[in-house]
């Protein structure tokens, strides 16, 4: 008997006959969460309005990702490239992680969920950092949901750094051109220990990876939508997954 759960009809594409099946679910699942700027300017609102409804967002969509299961969630909050917006734009943004998790990490930690972060620590504000580590040493010992925020990251300069590690263990005769593989990569990596993402969502209609887990999403399945991330919803992501289980995943093989 095969337990199905059942999604509940909305205006999408989705039919009371489309079930996510629960025993097929994407172990990690990546998301571009595009669109915050673009909802608010629709709307006449700032900027920032969008992305203060983006991290409501956040939270909808962790609750949903470990409600059905997921394992490793990873959310693309800020990207090497992001600081050259302008300066408000970005010291409003370096304010979010303190304030979400000001308001959600005891509902975070009731739900067993491990918070971390990935990307380049050293040019975030100590606020920033400090409010991100406190949550990250507070829920270390959880066993549930891995919420994975790619904070400063950068795809290039991520692999930049693991290729810099490997030729320095080259250099001092710690390793030899011989014993570099994919997985001595992989292990210098900011997801070392994580599985690669099986799917990746990037919302608000670009098509593009924008730097984020180049190396990483080499086999994922890639899922677009035009729906900006404000307006994202478990019924969208729901939409996702069951798109996921739908396509036939051969890794290249026959
Ligand atoms: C703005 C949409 C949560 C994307 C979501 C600093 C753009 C809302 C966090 C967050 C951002 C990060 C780390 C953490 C807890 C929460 C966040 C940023 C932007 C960039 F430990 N939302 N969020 N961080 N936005």
């Amino acid at each position: 008997m095969i337990k199905r759960l059942w999604a509940r009809l909305g205006k999408s594409s989705l039919q009371p006959t489309d079930p996510v099946a629960l025993e097929n679910m994407p172990e990690h699942v990546a998301i571009i969460m595009d669109g915050n700027g673009r909802w608010a300017k629709d709307r006449g609102l700032p900027r920032m309005a969008g992305h203060h409804s983006g991290m409501k967002a956040v939270k909808r969509i962790t609750m949903e990702a470990d409600r059905l299961g997921v394992k490793y969630l990873t959310l693309y909050a800020f990207s090497t490239e992001n600081w050259k917006r302008p300066k408000a734009e970005v010291d409003f943004l370096m304010k979010l992680p303190q304030q979400f998790l000001e308001i959600e990490l005891d509902e975070l930690i009731a739900n067993n969920v491990q918070v971390r972060m990935m990307g380049h620590k050293e040019d975030l504000p100590s606020f920033t950092l400090s409010a991100v580590e406190e949550a990250i040493v507070k829920t270390a010992n959880n066993t549930g949901l891995v919420l994975n925020f790619a904070l400063n990251y950068g795809s290039r300069k991520e692999m930049l750094e693991a290729i810099k590690s490997i030729a320095a263990d080259v250099q001092q005769e710690r390793l030899t051109l011989d014993d570099i593989n994919e997985n001595v990569m992989a292990d210098r990596l900011l997801t070392s220990g994580m599985p690669d993402p099986d799917l990746l969502i990037r919302t608000s209609g670009e098509l593009r990876l924008s730097n984020f887990m180049m190396w990483q999403l080499a086999y994922s399945e890639l899922w677009f939508t035009d729906v900006y991330w404000p307006e994202f919803s478990e019924k969208h992501f729901q939409e996702a997954i069951m798109e996921y289980q739908r396509r036939a995943r051969r890794y290249g093989g026959l």
